[in-house]
């Protein structure tokens, strides 16, 4: 068999997605995600000026051959452009495979080790009653493990909290990020953030008791000593994971923190190879992989970075907000499935019009996700739903504190 096209596909129903299919010249199509919030077009230029015609002609089959093909080949290894290209190529190669197998992929990757996925949601609110109100919609829909976003006196915008409540019986706003034709500006001040937080998780313990997990993303901004005192107040309150509580290029920022708190960390979803990770694995400095496969090259190094980390009892807790398309999403689900030391998925549920636009086999039942036992990823492209949305310029939010420095978003 022999790769025959490979087509870039960008579309917006909601925010853009960057899809690449690859065709054979048997007729068996594969969809890879390759996705860059806020830089989507530049893995599509990445892809259509110099990955395309290096796929043309080549087996579909050799799917290790051709990641490492384009990973050495490059010279210029690594980076986000770079990986999320080739992790689109590895997905759309694996979900070649599994077509041609007859096999969902996690069959593929060693069969299920489980009945379906855990997942967490999303809470957030400007207040505890709306935060409240927020956690109690996630437990109704089905969530056990529930991340949660507050507000914080003094800073008027703030990471991973709507700017408005639920209407009552509408779908929570999981990803409020604001996306604009240029980056707005938002505010931080990270005393007061860390005067406010621990108040906070005190009081929904008190609400929803001890056996509800809860999550919270610090969202890279803490130093290492910030972050180890945050670690050591959120203690009493039993967290699953905090995470990304210092800026990810710092990786020994993490060994501080570690030192001083028994809070589980979860770091990993800025990462693009098992470079920016391993010394965290092996040296046990955290607890959760968040990589995520459109942003790590594929299901090919995710699940090779799960195998590793099974050895140090660390386990997966995969990226998945609504960045991730749901052809990245299945792509993680199946590793998910297939690996012993899976965590914990992050599942925000793509809009309507994105489930037209990307057909799904997933199922999400009592909490459990499930990619589905269709042949391949489960996903298939309706390119005509997907021609109806051209892509819309969306930078993410920057930060700025009160003195105008510009601090990590
Ligand atoms: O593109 C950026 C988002 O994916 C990120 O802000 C979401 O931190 C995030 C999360 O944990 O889902
Ligand atoms: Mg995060």
């Amino acid at each position: 068999m022999k790769i025959v096209a490979a087509d870039v596909v960008v579309t917006s129903p909601t925010r853009n997605f960057v899809t690449l299919k690859v065709t054979t010249d048997e007729g068996v199509t594969g969809l890879g995600d390759a996705t860059l919030n806020g830089r989507e077009l530049s893995v599509a230029a990445y892809l259509k000026e110099h990955v395309v015609p290096l796929l043309l002609g080549r087996d579909p089959a050799n799917i290790e051959d051709t990641w490492q093909f384009l990973y050495r080949s490059g010279y210029w290894r690594r980076g986000p452009v770079t990986m999320a290209a080739i992790a689109a190529v590895d997905m759309a190669l694996w979900d070649i495979k599994g077509k041609v197998a007859g096999m969902p992929v996690y069959q593929l990757l060693g069969g299920a080790s489980r009945r379906g996925l855990s997942t967490y949601g999303h809470a957030s609110g400007r207040d505890l009653p709306e935060l409240f109100d927020s956690i109690r919609h996630e437990k109704e829909h089905g969530f056990s493990a529930i991340r949660v976003q507050t507000s914080v006196p003094g800073i008027k915008a703030l990471y991973g909290v709507a700017a408005q409540a639920q209407a009552s019986g509408e779908r929570y706003d999981y990803e409020p990020a604001q996306r604009t034709a240029l980056p707005v500006e938002e505010d931080w001040d990270t005393r007061a953030y860390l005067r406010h937080l621990p108040g906070v998780f005190e009081a929904v313990r008190n609400e929803f008791g001890p056996d509800l997990a809860l999550l919270h993303d610090g969202h890279h901004r803490m130093t290492p000593l910030q972050a180890a005192r945050l670690g050591k107040d959120l203690e009493p309150y039993d967290l699953f994971w905090l995470e990304d509580c210092t800026p990810a290029e710092n990786q020994e920022a993490l060994r501080l923190v570690r030192q001083h708190t028994t809070t589980p960390l979860a770091i990993g979803e800025v990462f693009n190879s098992i470079y920016d990770i391993k010394d965290l694995i092996s040296e046990q400095l955290i607890d959760y992989v968040r990589c995520a496969s459109t942003h790590f090259g594929g299901i090919s190094p995710l699940k090779k970075v799960m195998d590793f980390a099974a050895v140090y009892q660390v386990k997966s807790g995969f990226h998945g907000p609504t960045d991730v398309s749901p052809v990245g999403l299945a792509a993680q689900m199946h590793v998910g499935m297939a690996i012993h030391n899976f965590g914990l998925q992050e599942y925000m549920e793509h809009s309507e019009r994105t489930n037209a636009v990307f057909e799904q086999s997933l199922t999400f039942v009592d909490g459990l996700l499930h990619p589905g036992d269709n042949p391949g990823l489960g996903v298939e492209l309706n390119e005509e739903e997907a021609a109806k949305y051209e892509y819309q310029p969306a930078y993410l939010p920057y930060n700025r504190l009160a003195d105008g420095t510009v601090h990590d978003w």
